[in-house]
């Protein structure tokens, strides 16, 4: 049966692998994200496919903004089976003694309470249809701290309280639960995390073949598929030559 998936950070990397994925599995989509420009180019690439969709321009942050947003869903597009917390970045790579405060906030009020904000708004809906499934987009970062990560892997370590938490509090409904936790994924993760030093983003993945967008979006699409009575509660995805959080073999 085909499903109404929200996907907020729908506009690139992950999160748009994942509406092009999510549309090829012929489900119904609501994208989410602030540009946009980029949401309605999108949208018509998807609706020229064939896919049935809806756009809503927000930054995850915005509280009021998604509140108001998601009470004013048409009817039919109210019933949301899937939502994929996918919106979320990171800012800087400096020792955690001189990080900068307000790249910290961005990605604390991003890939934390957006996260939160979603789900909580979210979710009361799926308990009371006793159907639905969270795929969080959390991270290897959230396993072990790497030189640099401090906070960023510190929110990707909340992802997985938060979604292991949510797994439990709604473990008496059908609500399924997910956390992906990528290693290295080419997009433009490094170019945001380096605010814009292409060079620097580059020499990320070097030597190595990183993971894809539509790798991870396999596996998120592969998640909601699953038979009702099968929960994946959580996937490490890594490149081959990836074998932990600081282990990369380059050539
Ligand atoms: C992305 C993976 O290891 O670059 O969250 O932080 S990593």
């Amino acid at each position: 049966m085909n499903k109404i998936v929200l996907i907020t950070g729908a506009t690139s990397g992950i999160g748009l692998a994942c509406a092009r994925k999510f549309a090829k599995n012929g489900d119904r989509l609501i994208l989410t994200g602030r540009n946009e420009k980029r949401l309605s180019e999108i949208q018509k690439e998807l609706t020229d496919e064939g896919a049935e969709m809806l756009t809503l321009v927000f930054d995850v942050r915005n509280r009021e903004e998604i509140k108001r947003q998601l009470s004013e869903l048409p009817k039919e597009w109210q019933d949301i089976d899937v939502l994929v917390n996918n919106a979320g970045l990171a800012l800087g790579l400096d020792p955690e003694q001189d990080g900068n405060m307000d790249d910290w906030d961005t990605m604390i009020d991003t890939n934390i309470k957006g996260l939160l904000t979603m789900t909580r708004l979210v979710v009361p809906g799926m308990v009371k249809r006793n159907r639905g499934h969270i795929i969080n987009v959390g991270s290897i970062a959230g396993d072990a701290a790497y030189a640099g990560g401090n906070v960023y892997c510190a929110t990707k370590a909340a992802v997985k309280s938060i979604t292991d938490g949510l797994r439990i509090d709604v473990a008496h409904t059908a609500i399924r639960v997910t956390n992906l936790k990528p290693g290295l994924v080419e997009t433009n993760f490094s170019n945001i995390r380096f605010h814009g030093d292409t060079e620097r983003a580059a020499k990320v993945y070097e030597g190595v073949k990183p993971l894809t967008g539509d790798d991870i979006a396999d596996v998120a699409v592969y998640a909601a598929n699953a038979p009702e009575h099968v929960q994946i509660a959580e996937v490490t995805i890594l490149a081959t030559h990836q074998a932990s959080v600081s282990v990369i073999k380059r050539k």
